[in-house]
C-alpha cells in the first residue's frame, strides 16, 4: 500500500531471550529523531484518527498484540502487530488507526522528526482533500503489504 511497508528487524535470538536492533537508515529508512511508546490503553479505546504530511515512523508492538487500520483515499488495510521484529512503517499522507489494544501492550514507535502539531491532519475530510492531490498524481499501488 502507498507509502507503507512491513519492515523485519534482526531478531537475535539466545538461550537468555531476544534482541532486536534498530538502527538509523539501516533497519527503517530515516533519520531517527524520536521515541516515543503507549502503554496502558484500554482494551476497547482507539487512538490515531490522523496522517501526517511529512513524518514517517516505523510502529513496533514489543508485547502484546494490537491492530492499526490504514487507509489513503483508495485503499485500506487492517494489520495486525504482535511480533517485536516486525514494524510498520508508515510515510506521509496516511491516515491511521490503532484499535484491539491487548491487555498490557507496548507500542514503539520511532519517528523522522520532532514534534510538531502542525504536521498532523486530524480532520478527515480535510485529509481527504490534501491527500486527492497527491494520489491523483500517484495511481493507486495495489500490492498488500
Ligand atoms: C501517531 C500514532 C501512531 C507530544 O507532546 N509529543 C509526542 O511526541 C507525541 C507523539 C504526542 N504528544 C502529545 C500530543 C497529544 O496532546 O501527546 C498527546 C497524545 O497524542 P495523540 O493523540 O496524537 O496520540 P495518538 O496515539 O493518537 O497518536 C500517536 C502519535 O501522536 C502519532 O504521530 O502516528 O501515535
Amino acid at each position: 500500500m502507498y507509502n507503507c511497508a512491513l519492515l523485519k528487524f534482526k531478531d537475535i535470538v539466545r538461550k537468555d531471550g531476544h534482541l532486536t536492533p534498530i538502527e538509523e537508515k539501516i533497519d527503517v529508512p530515516f533519520k531517527i529523531k524520536r521515541i516515543y511508546y503507549i502503554t496502558g490503553v484500554a482494551q476497547k479505546s482507539a487512538r490515531g484518527f490522523h496522517s501526517h504530511r511529512k513524518l514517517q515512523q516505523a510502529l513496533i508492538c514489543l508485547h502484546g498484540s494490537l491492530k492499526i487500520r490504514i487507509k489513503n483515499p483508495n485503499e485500506e488495510e487492517i494489520i495486525n502487530l504482535n511480533d517485536p521484529s516486525v514494524g510498520l512503517y508508515i510515510g506521509p499522507l496516511v491516515w491511521r488507526e490503532m484499535f484491539d489494544f491487548s491487555k498490557g501492550s507496548v507500542l514503539l514507535v520511532v519517528a523522522s522528526e520532532h514534534y510538531s502539531e502542525e504536521d498532523y491532519i486530524r480532520d478527515y475530510n480535510l485529509y481527504l482533500n490534501e491527500a486527492k492531490k497527491i494520489f491523483q498524481a500517484n495511481p493507486a499501488d495495489d500490492s498488500k503489504i
